[in-house]
């Protein structure tokens, strides 16, 4: 087992990996900006390096500053959390080629999902079903123009190198395909410096799931179940949930099963998530993501598994030691990202926190950096606490879920409490009756059940 581990990240991720690292008795090494000198992060790690100036590009992103923090505190691994430099190939390449160990999955693994069109063609061949559409990269406009009619208008068009949603463009008709695909390689160019595009059949009004998978890179490879993160707002998520209100138990069992088998079939190391479209009725592969998700307490919640503790014994080389038969799911968990923002206009809130209470009781977790008298810097992800609740049913979750926002105190900023208070007393969320767009609705349009709503407007 490592004796010193470096966290490559900031807020809430860092201190999670720091309490992951002390329960194996491995001493932490915090890395910061010097926006982050106060930060509980660097408070509560055994030694900390200042990597440079606020922007990321200097600081979190810097590479040579955070091996040289490495060399200088002589750790023994680094885990990268999730953003940053979390899916970047080369740095987990030049972690490894300093002698250091990347706590993650394989350089190899990661290169190869950070390619959407590799990930979906490797993963059809390891027996997945993926979205209909082009195989390989669009050549020209006449070929995008032969892909979209053959798999049928509305198409999308999205980046190689993109993700998260970031680039794509919905394309109704061949009139708009060629302008769409101009724009699309821009912005593809513009933010992943790559303009390599590919073509899917675009599914309205669908929900987005996600299987959790732990494998140790030695065969065992199991899955933790979905969560529904189908509630997001310009491609962020806001709320998750385990397990998700529209699968029943053997679309669960199927969906689960299938992901680890592929995953099985890749000889993947480490955590990862298998991205799905579920219409209803047919699960469409997406894309995988190869670090630890933001969302990934709901999955500990449900399991009673430490995924960051199990990433590290990994990385370590420990066998997983445990099989898909000895995972009980129990109860139901959901997550509230809280943003230090407006809750109408979404306009980010940083600056001081005057006053801090967290909720606490049986079933309620808070993963949060906040303390009060902290103060937010305005340079990075407005995301500054995650409230995550279990119960043995979704509607004890639901139940608890809002005590928790309740009692949750946090002021001197503004914050998405209120807005996940109002969401989590909707009709259709208390229902589990959403997709990928009703939250974009929910916001603008206020608080009416969008079922019943329709049926009023027909
Ligand atoms: C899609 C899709 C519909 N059809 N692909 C967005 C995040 C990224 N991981 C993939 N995403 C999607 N890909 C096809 N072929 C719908 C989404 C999607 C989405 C789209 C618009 C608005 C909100 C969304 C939320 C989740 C997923």
């Amino acid at each position: 087992m490592f004796d010193k581990v470096l966290i490559a990240n900031r807020g809430e991720i860092a201190l999670r990996i720091h309490r992951a690292c002390r329960e194996l008795g491995i001493h932490t090494v915090a890395v910061h900006s010097t926006a982050d000198s106060e930060a509980m992060h660097v408070r509560l790690a055994d030694e900390s390096v200042c990597l440079g100036p606020p922007p990321p590009g200097e600081s979190y992103l810097n590479i040579p500053a955070i091996i040289a923090a490495a060399e200088i505190t002589n750790a023994d691994a680094v885990h990268p959390g999730y953003g940053f430099l979390s899916e970047n190939a080369n740095f987990a390449l030049i972690v490894e080629e300093h002698g250091f160990t990347f706590i993650g999955p394989s350089v190899r693994h990661i290169r190869l999902m950070g390619d959407k069109i590799e990930a979906k063609a490797t993963m059809k061949r390891a027996g997945l079903p993926v979205v209909p559409g082009g195989d390989a990269p669009v050549r020209s406009d006449a070929e995008a123009a032969r892909i979209a009619s053959e798999i049928g208008y509305p198409v999308l068009v999205k980046a190689a190198a993109g993700g998260g949603g970031r680039g794509m463009k919905i394309v109704h008709d061949s009139d708009q395909l060629p302008q769409a695909l101009a724009g699309a390689r821009a912005e593809a160019q513009a933010s992943f410096a790559s303009d390599i595009l590919y073509i899917e059949k675009y599914f309205d009004g669908v929900r987005h799931i996600e299987v959790q998978i732990l494998a140790d890179g030695i065969g065992n490879v199991i899955h933790l179940g979905e969560r529904d993160c189908s509630l997001q707002r310009r491609h962020q998520k806001v709320l998750e949930e385990s397990p998700s209100p529209a699968l029943n138990d053997d679309e669960r069992v199927e969906i689960g099963e299938q992901s680890a088998q592929a995953i099985r079939a890749l000889g993947y190391r480490g955590v990862g998530t298998v991205e799905y479209l579920y219409t209803g009725s047919a699960f469409y592969f997406i894309e995988m993501n190869t670090r630890l998700q933001v969302e990934h307490p709901v999955t500990e919640m449900v399991t009673g598994i430490d995924l960051v503790r199990e990433q590290i014994r990994i990385a370590s080389g420990t066998p997983l030691g445990y099989a898909q038969g000895d995972i009980a799911f129990s109860g139901h968990a959901i997550e509230c990202r809280i943003n230090a923002e407006n809750p109408e206009t979404f306009v980010p809130s940083p600056g001081r926190i005057e006053g801090y209470h967290a909720p606490g009781g049986l079933g309620v977790r808070v993963d949060s950096a906040l303390y009060a008298g902290y103060t937010i810097p305005p340079y990075y992800d407005s995301m500054i606490a995650k409230v995550i609740v279990h119960g043995a049913s979704r509607n004890e979750c639901l139940m608890r879920l809002r005590r928790a926002l309740e009692e949750y105190v946090i002021t001197g900023v503004e914050t998405s409490i209120p807005l996940h208070l109002r969401l989590i007393a909707n009709p259709d969320f208390v229902n589990g009756v959403y997709d990928t767009r009703w939250l974009e609705r929910f916001v603008a349009g206020g608080d009416k059940s969008q079922a019943s709503r329709s049926v009023a407007d027909a």
